[in-house]
């Protein structure tokens, strides 16, 4: 089962490879939901489920008929019926320099591959360096050119709060969203998107009210905070979700692009610029201008751009 909040009708399987995370296409609206399985333990995310993340949404980027994201937690716990988008960091495989590969479970394949990773490379005596591959992830949803919705069917705690600030809207669950900020707890800091992108979000005082005392927000208190953008019924969470797909979907791609990189650009640096600027450049091989100057080149003959206008 996907998630009790999940319309099979709704949906097709873009693939059933993975183990930690299903990914599915809707079937009416040009959009994908991608989900952590790990309902047992609040959806918290070890080095596969991490892996899969990546590979669920750079698929979703590369599609030119996918238009939006939504990113969510299935559920409920089958152990005890709890929601979660995600816990984090698995705790249980966090090693002494990051969450490592090895040792991950404990369990090798029959065919002595990894059983976590499939990597005959990395097996319990092959030292490993542990990695926050996570934050790839959050450089993806960054970074992606359509609209990434954070869908919190409940805890959204630690690494998996960040991944709520980093996407672009965020709809959570009335009754069961809960957000929550335990890094300084475990030893653990986010200290990019997760505190000061949230801080851009809901100010200064607030963000480090959040990381310092470690309180408990309900959906309500987080959309009056503005790191919600709405506080939904549990049963409407995701249709509305889908609703806000197929209202985001129906727009112009190339201004929802150029819009989502220049709110970003503010706040990246050099990196937001290059992105932006890579956007005017894509713009400007569309025009007459940049098809004479590339065919001038290639005629071995001189450019001739009289005919451009030079705009006011
Ligand atoms: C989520 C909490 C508050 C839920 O409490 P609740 O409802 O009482 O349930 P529990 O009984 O506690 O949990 C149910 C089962 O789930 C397991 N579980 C929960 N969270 C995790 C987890 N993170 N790792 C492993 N297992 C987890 C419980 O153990 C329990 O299992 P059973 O039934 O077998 O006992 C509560 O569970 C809680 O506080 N969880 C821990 C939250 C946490 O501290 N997460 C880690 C925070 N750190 C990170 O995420 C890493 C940071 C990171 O990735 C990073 C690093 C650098 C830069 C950026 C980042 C980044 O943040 O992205």
């Amino acid at each position: 089962m996907v998630s009790d909040l999940f319309d099979p009708d709704r949906w097709t399987a873009v693939t059933d490879e993975f183990d930690d995370v299903t990914y599915h296409r809707a079937d009416d609206v040009p959009a994908v939901r991608i989900a952590i399985d790990r309902p047992a333990v609040r959806n918290a995310f070890r080095p596969r489920t991490v892996d899969e993340l990546y590979a669920a949404l750079d698929h979703a980027r590369q599609q030119a008929d996918v238009g939006a994201v939504l990113l969510t937690g299935n559920g409920p716990s089958p152990t005890d019926g709890g929601w979660a988008f995600s816990a984090g960091g698995d705790q249980s495989i966090r090693g002494d320099s990051g969450y490592e590969y090895r040792g991950d479970d404990g369990a090798d394949a029959a065919d002595g591959t990894d059983a976590d990773t499939g990597d005959a490379s990395l097996d319990a005596d092959t030292p490993t360096v542990g990695r926050l591959h996570v934050l790839e992830v959050q450089r993806l949803i960054r970074f992606m050119p359509k609209p990434v919705v954070a869908v919190v069917p409940g805890w959204a705690v630690g690494g998996g709060h960040s991944l709520h600030v980093v996407c672009d809207l965020t709809i959570a669950s009335e009754e069961h969203a809960k957000f929550l900020q335990t890094d300084p707890d475990v030893a653990s800091f986010d200290g990019g998107f997760g505190s000061a992108y949230l801080a851009r979000q809901i100010g200064q005082k607030k963000a480090r009210e959040v990381f310092f005392l470690g309180k408990t927000y309900d959906a309500a208190a987080a959309a009056e905070m503005g790191m919600v953008n709405e506080a939904v019924p549990h049963d409407e969470l995701e249709d509305v979700a889908l609703d806000w797909a197929e209202t985001m979907t129906d727009k112009s791609p190339t201004a929802m692009r150029m819009l989502k990189y220049a709110f970003n650009l503010a706040d990246d640096g050099m990196v937001g610029q290059q992105v932006f600027a890579g956007e005017a450049t894509r713009l400007a091989y569309m025009t007459d201008e940049a098809r004479e100057g590339r065919d001038a080149f290639l005629e071995g003959r001189d450019p001739d751009f009289s005919d451009v206008p030079w705009h006011y």
